[in-house]
């Protein structure tokens, strides 16, 4: 094991034995949600991954040390400090690292931690993906190269709408990553069940996603596998209200020529300012139920 990895005891003794543990990314704690709304949910998605039967490790940089298995102290310190923690794609671990600083780890550098200490599943809300108007800026997440290259499964509630959903269904393609619907032909975008666009497979049970992806491990393929998971109908937004709220705030990021990594943190808090929190409750409840369908997958894994 490397140097700079830090699992925690429980997390360490699961993973010896053999016991289901599920993943869990630090960006949606300090730059995706506000505070003391992203420290309740860190712990009450971690205690729904106890609730199913699978250990939950929070993954972030503390101190420069890839930490798998944050304690309740460190995801308070990084809900409180916010934006003020450094969020950490792939080029950014090793400044971070030898700086020994902190850093909140986006779906990429959660996958690659992930993978270092031996888990295989990782639960969040929403990734990254190809953005709109790419073709001018080349904004496109680090998210998808990861997924590319890396062996971990991510349970998400599919690219938000503030992507260009087609082109990233296409980079995928091309990368070879298998997109799955659990329980679903179309792909959801995150505050919506619809999206117009189809995943590659549909899946119903956390037996079967666990039986593709053990496939694709044996076989020695590179990468992982996204599944994406719907929304609850009852928690869901009504398409036209959460569209004005994207496009709103995709105008006003225009006017204020933000670019970059701060173009999603961005406008994930102008939607949930022009929403008036609704989507902030609806963001809650996604990430709790790709919580539930990742614990039961890893024990499946674990089988
Ligand atoms: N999309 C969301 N919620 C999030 C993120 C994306 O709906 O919290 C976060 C995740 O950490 C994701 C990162 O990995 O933003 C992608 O950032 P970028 O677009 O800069 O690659
Ligand atoms: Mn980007």
């Amino acid at each position: 094991m490397n140097k700079y990895l830090s699992i925690s005891p429980e997390v360490q003794q699961a993973l010896q034995s053999g016991r289901p543990v599920v993943a869990l990314e630090s960006t949606i704690i300090s730059h995706g949600m506000p505070y003391p709304q992203n420290v309740e949910t860190a712990m009450r998605v971690e205690q729904t991954i106890r609730d199913y039967g699978a250990v939950p490790a929070t993954i972030a940089v503390i101190g420069g040390q890839l930490t798998a298995g944050c304690t309740p102290d460190q995801i308070e310190h990084l809900g409180r400090k916010g934006t003020e923690v450094t969020k950490a794609s792939r080029r950014d671990l090793p400044v971070l690292v030898a700086r020994r600083e902190d850093g909140a780890t986006t779906v990429t550098t959660t996958m690659i931690i992930a993978a270092m200490a031996g888990i295989r599943v990782f639960a969040t809300g929403g990734i990254g993906g190809v953005h709109r108007g790419a073709e001018n800026t080349m904004d496109i997440s680090a998210d998808l190269e990861e997924l590319a290259q890396t062996p971990v499964m991510v349970i998400c509630a599919g690219p938000k709408a503030i992507l260009d959903l087609g082109l990233t269904l296409e980079y995928l393609e091309t990368k070879g990553v298998p997109v799955i619907g659990y329980g679903t032909d179309e792909l959801p975008a995150f505050y919506t069940r619809h999206s117009g666009f189809m995943v590659d497979y549909r899946i119903d049970t956390p037996q079967e996603l666990a039986q593709a992806f053990q496939a694709k491990m044996e076989m020695g393929l590179r990468g992982g596998m996204l599944v994406t998971n719907p929304i609850p109908e009852e928690y869901s937004m009504p398409a036209d209200i959460i569209n004005r709220a994207i496009d709103d705030a995709l105008a006003e990021a225009n006017r204020l020529g933000i670019r970059g990594k701060e173009i999603t943190p961005y406008l994930l808090d102008k939607i949930q300012q022009l929403t008036g929190g609704d989507s902030l409750a609806a963001n809650i409840q996604l990430v709790l139920n790709n919580a539930r369908l990742a614990a039961r997958t890893a024990r499946e894994l674990c089988r």
